[in-house]
């Protein structure tokens, strides 16, 4: 917790030349090893391993940290929040079910594990909590706060949302009613017409303006100085956004961003003023929904200003089976022909996407997560080819949230024969997307504290320590549609963001990554 010292709070200490520990740092010697592939001009290559040596520095010190919420009223904003405070009291409930009681499942930071090494006696795996590697908030310690364009309070816009059970509720009610969004940015063009009837929690002014801006960015500040954090982060986890377009002059840099801010232009969405000023306010800023809230200028603004962004759109469901299940089709030589995927949802976010612009920025991000996977594979696939996809989201109230995801994958196998495999998937929207949002937040803060820079030891140029890249593409494992460093790759297999996150949070303790080879047992 806060509270903690950091020689108490940790699980594990390391011990190697390479690692040094003080109060307030661990500092590690790093050998990233890759292999540098030239080509030779008659279609063969030669593979030279090769090593990188970096210092990094991770802050001990776990700061008080604060979640603001977009669209904090919404199912995901009360159900995080609901179920944030529930774990902070050690709740349970009964169901119809039986009794059940809080936890954080389907978090990656908070319920699961990542292997340390090899007990030496016993010759067992010993695995330790993914929360334990480094020095994590944790998620009960963090303050809540929002925005949202209504002004329910969170207990009955959590009745709204339908999501959790009366038992429940009734035991968090009053704190939830305590809590009231702050009034937010609401440009009616840039969501569907059929969510105006809930904005009655609006700032003046239905276009950009540096007004909103500044608002946002006093709001960001209020809230740090009335619960007295160290650490913000900020969250977008309001309605689908249209696409906004692309406008030569208009957000295709930074000072035309900011230019276009000022002039109300039109294609300047919420979402993005948000961005902005979290940027500006050096906070970091999540978009947990699929628009292109990050337009080049947004994102070279947050270079400029080493701030930290990512995004976009949480990968809960259809999407995460998808990531994984075709990694494992293309990489056990299957070649996947067609994906068909069905969804149907009553909930509101459904409703926001019953209309077709909405729709468009939804359909585009869950439909470019094979591309990686397809075009690593040119032994299946020739260039430029490329499985058939569709994607259909249909609203039906009756669900509510418990969204139904169905699809039919076919691929074709040995010698012409056909694999088709049928998923019908119940997709619980909030409970799913509730743990990402705090993973999001908890690694995020996490990568504030990490600093890296050429080892000195390399001969290189002692260069000083600096941050991670603004983009931060290491939480693509929860997300639809990473966003990484303007000309870099991005990555939609699961397991190889997974091997990211993980093998980045051990190389900042000198852990060499996991690797599953495991000769200690095949070399007797
Ligand atoms: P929701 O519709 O229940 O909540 C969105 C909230 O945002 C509403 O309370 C609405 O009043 C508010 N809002 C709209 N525009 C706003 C603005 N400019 N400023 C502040 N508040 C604003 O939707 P839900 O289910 O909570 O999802 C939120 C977002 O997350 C949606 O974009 C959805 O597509 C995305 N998402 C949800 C996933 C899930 O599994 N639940 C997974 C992936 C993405
Ligand atoms: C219909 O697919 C509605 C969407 O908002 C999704 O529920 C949400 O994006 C989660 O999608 P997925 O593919 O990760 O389950």
């Amino acid at each position: 917790s806060a509270s903690t010292s950091p020689a108490t709070q940790d699980l594990f200490t390391v011990s190697s030349p390479n690692v040094a520990y003080s109060d307030s740092e661990i500092n590690t010697k790093y050998a990233y090893r890759t292999t540098s592939v030239t080509e030779n001009g008659d279609g063969k290559f030669v593979a030279t391993p090769k090593e990188t040596l970096y210092d990094f520095k991770v802050d001990r010190k776990i700061p008080k940290t604060g979640m603001m919420l977009v669209g904090w009223g919404g199912n995901n904003g009360t159900t995080v929040t609901a179920g944030i405070i529930a774990n902070r009291l050690g709740l349970s409930w009964d169901t119809r079910e039986g009794p059940r009681a809080a936890n954080y499942y389907g978090s990656v930071v908070m319920g699961s594990t990542m292997k340390l090494g090899i007990n030496a006696k016993t010759a067992e795996d010993v695995n330790i909590p993914f929360h334990k590697v480094l020095p994590m908030v944790h998620p009960n310690d963090l303050a809540i706060g929002g925005w949202d364009i209504s002004g329910m309070n969170l207990a009955a816009a959590m009745d709204r949302a339908a999501v959790l059970e009366p038992t429940l509720k009734a035991q968090i009610k009053k704190q939830m009613t305590e809590m009231v969004p702050l009034p937010s940015v609401y440009y009616p063009d840039f969501i569907a017409a059929n969510q105006e009837d809930r904005a009655d929690n609006c700032l003046s002014g239905s276009k950009a303006s540096l007004e909103h801006v500044e608002q946002i960015r006093k709001d960001i500040r209020d809230f740090k100085a009335k619960n007295g954090l160290d650490k913000v982060i900020v969250q977008w986890t309001a309605n689908t956004e249209r696409f906004a377009e692309l406008v030569p002059g208009v957000n295709d840099t930074a000072d035309n961003l900011m230019k276009a801010i000022e002039n109300g232009h039109e294609e300047v969405a919420p979402s993005t003023i948000f961005a902005v000023a979290s940027i500006l306010e050096g906070v970091p800023f999540i978009n947990g929904s699929p628009q292109n809230t990050f337009v080049a200028g947004c994102i070279e603004l947050a270079e400029k200003h080493n701030s930290f962004i990512g995004g976009d759109d949480f990968k809960s469901g259809q999407t995460k089976m998808k990531s994984a299940l075709v990694d494992f089709l293309i990489s056990a030589g299957i070649k996947l022909t067609s994906i068909a995927s069905y969804n149907h949802l009553g909930n509101n976010d459904g409703k926001n996407l019953s209309s077709q612009k909405q729709f468009r920025s939804k359909e585009i991000s869950k439909s470019n997560v094979v591309d990686d996977m397809v075009a690593a594979n040119n032994v299946l696939y020739k260039k430029g080819e490329h499985p058939d996809h569709t994607v259909v989201i249909k609203y039906m109230p009756a669900v509510g949230d418990n969204k139904r995801a169905l699809d039919e994958y076919y691929a074709e196998i040995f010698m012409g024969g056909h694999q088709t495999i049928s998923l019908f998937n119940v997709c619980e929207d909030s409970l799913l997307a509730s743990p990402l949002i705090i993973d999001l937040v908890l690694i995020a803060e996490m990568m504030t504290r990490i600093q890296w820079k050429a080892s000195s030891t390399d001969g290189a140029a002692t260069k000083e320590f600096g941050n991670f890249h603004s983009v931060l593409s290491i939480l693509s494992y929860m997300l639809k549609a990473p966003l990484t460093p303007p000309g870099t790759p991005v990555v939609n297999a699961l397991a190889k963001q997974r091997g990211a996150l993980t093998n980045i949070f051990r190389a900042c303790v000198g852990l060499e990554p996991e690797n599953d080879m495991t000769l200690e047992h095949k070399l007797f």
